[in-house]
């Protein structure tokens, strides 16, 4: 079957009609030309050095550059770069709607650039008159899947400048777990801001994160780090990429992490496998919380009176007065503590600690810790069972962990908290071998903070109902777009404007996206290529490749020299047809909306002559250095420690300026203080009753093959994965006599979908594994397409569902939902 985009007649009445023609004649020069010209690859995060062989103006491929920072090797992807820009399905010209959304056939016409902008600009301009700017919300393919990290920041600022704080861009799936979520105990992202030293690590821990095929530099500079001795654990339910070569797999359940991550950190305190001085110092471990309304106690609550931002802790013998530098003592060094300061004792300086009367105070971090240390549930063998995790009872992990105290640490999970608690056990924060908060080269910021207002801010889907959320950095989760959309909750969303970004195949409840997508007054999607997201809007605008657009990059990741490269990205050849680079649509369309004087009157290098200003190089020594220039930076460490103007250390961007183990902003809303586990909300053991049917766990995994729910169209990838997968146990298999290879039914409460099994024996036989993003055919090699939305659909997300959601960030459920897998009979099988 051919599918694409749920508009098979009308797509191939376009091929037909040759506005989607095959590979163009490429300048006519009939000299032979042969170049290698320094680039990178943008088509993921990884952001891989590289040399494009450029013949005849044609790109004919695409080399690793061993001289650049990150070019030690390519992936498949990257070296499947021709395929990509010559594709015979590549979007090269604007189009527009002219049939009715409910119309299977949207009768897409060809137009220019200025018909497509001009439209643009006064249908989102008339919506911004007639409801506010807030109704227009902005999507994007997240820069870690595509080149929108060419432009993000510029993207961010024409909505900024437009006036909606709403950006769809799938951080609740994507950064939020692995990034955002652990600045409640940092103040700021771990990694993300901060990054694994990879280089001098002793310890490495990967935390549901596989860069085998993820993100190739970190692969390749762990192994590096594994050469030269370092150790190496893996928690993941899968034994992948990496996790074969580890010290230590720990084959987690999928959603069960917190459970894990609390378990080794109650081990790693029984036997003392931690950073005692750091803990004492610079985490607020040691300070006293009242048990009245279980805040800090703070020296303002003391009958003498003092500061709000002084906090008590307990001193030697008694509470004393916090002066970020102290070292404390931990609570568990003194027996009864709790309710011991009835009737008070005296400061550290002299300054009276009676705590008023009526006021009972006690250590708050530890107890649960403990308890979690010793109550059998998480130490005993139902925390094998539950975590599938005997090596964690064993102190295996917390041994490495105490032993090589240097590691660098990633996660993904919704227990980010309770992982970042773990890490700042270690003490290794922001040391050599730690997670670093490396230099950048001093860039001016372009995404246009200041032109939202604090008004317009507020104004955020989701943010009353989750505060602390994704809508704080202005970023909408997928559900609380759809809602808008259909239920005008809390307003109705009625625009969209879209770089990238396949909403449909991304989120949870692909049906209702449907009908959300469907329900809008205006749509405008800019993409490469149609996608069935894209097949909703009213306008598409054909982008160009990375290896097409000029683009500026401050800094790789990986290693310091890699952060200290600026490289200006040549077009390596002209863009195919009409298409444009993101970054010219931007500017083009803000100076249509108005905006142009926020835009450098449209003029893009005077916008990176300004970022630029003080870098320390110019665009035009950038122009004249394709490979890029580096800029002279040193890495310092342990920054917290450095004393800033008053003389006092710098401590973390927190409000205590402490590591928050205990986080009074979480209490503040109503969320518990301290990490902890909750067993997933759709697990068999919290929905006992629908775990008769559907007794699996599912979660998914990215494939190496594919970028997401991108790729399947290009031959030389699709030949090596010709089809969805479904990891499986052999036992499971067996039961259900189901064959590797055989076509299965992934069954969940919502409905099925399709994928071949692929049997894994180091599976835990109660999970599988799917791979979402299946759509796309490859009409090369006549690889099937799949329609996301019908019955024989291999949309992983149509049968999953946004709920039960992490209350804090909405993120769904997508790495622990119920299921069950069945033989496909008939027609697939
Ligand atoms: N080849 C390729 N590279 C990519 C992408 C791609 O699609 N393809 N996508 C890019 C993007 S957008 C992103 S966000 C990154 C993602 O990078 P990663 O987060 O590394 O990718 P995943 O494969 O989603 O997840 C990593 C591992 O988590 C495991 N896992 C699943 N559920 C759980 C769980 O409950 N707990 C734990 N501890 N582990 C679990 C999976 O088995 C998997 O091996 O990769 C980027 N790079
Ligand atoms: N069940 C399940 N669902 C998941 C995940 C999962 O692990 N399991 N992973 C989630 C994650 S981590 C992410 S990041 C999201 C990814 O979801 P998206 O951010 O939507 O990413 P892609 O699916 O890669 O689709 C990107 C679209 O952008 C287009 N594109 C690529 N490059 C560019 C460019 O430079 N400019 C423009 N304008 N367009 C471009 C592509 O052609 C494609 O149509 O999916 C999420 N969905
Ligand atoms: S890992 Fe592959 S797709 Fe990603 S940047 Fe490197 S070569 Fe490109
Ligand atoms: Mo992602």
């Amino acid at each position: 079957m051919a599918y694409h985009c749920g508009l098979p007649d009308a797509w191939n009445r376009l091929l037909a009609g040759g506005m989607l023609q095959a590979i163009e004649v490429p300048g006519m020069n009939t000299e032979k030309t042969r170049e290698s010209v320094p680039t990178y690859c943008a088509l993921c995060v990884s952001r891989c050095g590289a040399r494009a062989v450029v013949q005849d103006g044609r790109l004919v491929s695409l080399e690793a550059d061993p001289s650049h920072p990150t070019g030690g090797a390519l992936c498949i992807k990257g070296k499947a770069a021709p395929e990509l820009v010559y594709h015979p399905e590549r979007l090269l010209t604007p189009l527009k709607r002219t049939r009715p959304k409910e119309d299977p056939d949207p009768g897409w016409q060809a137009i220019s650039w200025d018909e497509a902008l001009d439209t643009v600009a006064a249908r989102l301009l008339e919506l911004s008159r007639r409801f506010g700017p807030e109704v227009v919300a902005f999507s994007m393919a997240s820069p870690s899947t595509s080149a929108t990290s060419d432009c993000s920041d510029f993207i961010d600022r024409l909505r900024r400048a437009f006036g909606s704080p709403n950006q769809c861009m799938s951080l609740e799936l994507c950064a939020w777990g692995r990034y955002f979520a652990s600045a409640f105990t940092y103040g700021a992202p771990v990694p993300g801001y901060y990054l694994p030293d990879l280089e001098h690590a002793g310890c490495i821990v990967f935390w549901g994160y596989n860069p085998s095929l993820a993100r190739l530099t970190h692969a390749t500079s762990t192994l590096e780090a594994l050469k030269r001795g370092a150790r190496l654990i893996v928690v993941d339910p899968r034994c992948v990429g990496l996790a074969q070569r580890a010290d230590e797999w720990l084959r987690v359940r999928p959603g069960t992490d917190a459970a894990l991550a609390l378990a080794i950190t109650g081990v790693m305190i029984e036997r003392g496998y931690y950073d005692d001085d750091f803990v004492r110092e610079w985490t607020n471990a040691p300070l006293l919380v009242r048990l009245d309304n279980e805040r800090l106690l703070r020296e303002a609550d003391l009958p003498a009176g003092g500061a709000q931002d002084r906090y008590l802790a307990w001193g030697r013998d008694q509470p004393s007065c916090d002066s970020l530098r102290s070292r404390y003592w931990l609570p568990w060094c003194v027996s009864g503590i709790v309710g011991a300061f009835r009737g008070g004792g005296a400061g550290s300086r002299g300054r009276s600690c009676a705590v008023p009367t009526g006021i009972s105070v006690g250590p708050r971090w530890l107890p649960p810790l403990l308890a979690s240390g010793r109550r059998s549930d998480l130490r005993g063998e139902r925390c094998a069972n539950r975590t599938q995790c005997r090596a964690a009872l064993e102190g295996q992990a917390c041994r490495l962990l105490r032993l090589e105290r240097r590691r660098a640490a990633r996660h993904t999970t919704q227990t980010a908290r309770a992982i970042a608690q773990l890490y700042a056990l270690t003490g290794s924060f922001d040391a050599r071998g730690g997670n670093v908060s490396f230099p950048s080269v001093r860039v001016r910021d372009v995404s246009g903070a200041h032109l939202l207002s604090e008004a317009q801010r507020a104004k955020a889907l989701g943010l009353s109902r989750r505060p602390l959320g994704p809508s704080r950095w202005e970023c909408i989760t997928a559900s609380e777009l759809y809602t808008a959309a259909l239920e005008s909750d809390p307003y109705r969303i009625r625009g969209l404007v879209g770089f990238g970004a396949n909403l449909l195949l991304a989120h949870a409840d692909s049906e209702r996206g449907r009908r959300a997508l469907a329900a809008l007054d205006f749509y405008v999607h800019a993409d490469l290529f149609m996608n069935p997201t894209a097949a909703l809007a009213d306008i598409v605008l054909p982008v160009a490749s990375p290896f097409e657009t000029e683009a500026l990059a401050v800094g790789f990741e990986v290693s310091p020299k890699a952060r200290s490269l600026v490289q200006l990205r040549r077009p390596v050849v002209e863009p195919r047809g009409e298409s444009r680079s993101d970054l010219r649509i931007v500017f083009d369309l803000a100076t249509r909306l108005g905006l142009g004087d926020d835009f450098w009157g449209g003029d893009i290098d005077a916008a990176y002559r300004y970022r630029l200003e003080h870098a320390g190089v110019t665009l035009e020594a950038l122009r004249a250095e394709p490979q890029g220039v580096s800029v002279a930076l040193t890495t310092e460490f342990e920054k917290y420690a450095r004393p800033v103007g008053s003389g006092k250390p710098r401590g973390f961007a927190t409000p205590s300026r402490k590591v928050e183990l205990y986080s009074e902003t979480l209490l503040d809303h109503g969320y518990p203080p301290l990490p902890e586990f909750k067993e997933p909300g759709m697990s068999p053991r919290s929905r006992p009753e629908l775990a008769q049917r559907y007794p699996l766990v599912l979660t998914s995994a990215k494939s190496l093959w594919y970028c997401e729910s991108q790729h399947r169209a290009l031959p030389s990838l699709r030949k090596r994965a010709p089809d969805p997968e479904l990891e499986l146990h052999p036992d499971v298999a067996r039961e259900r006599s189901i064959g590797d290879g055989d076509w299965v039914w992934l069954v969940t409460p919502h409905g099925r979908v399709r994928a071949r099994a692929k049997l894994n024996p180091k599976l835990d036989p109660a999970v599988v594994c799917g791979q979402h993003g299946w759509w796309q055919a490859c009409a090369q090699i006549g690889a099937p397409g799949y329609d996301p939305f019908a019955a024989d659909s291999a949309n992983l997300n149509l049968v999953l569902r946004h709920e039960p959601c992490d209350p804090v960030a909405g993120s769904p459920p997508q790495r622990a939902y119920l299921c069950n897998v069945e033989r496909c009979e008939g027609a697939f099988s």
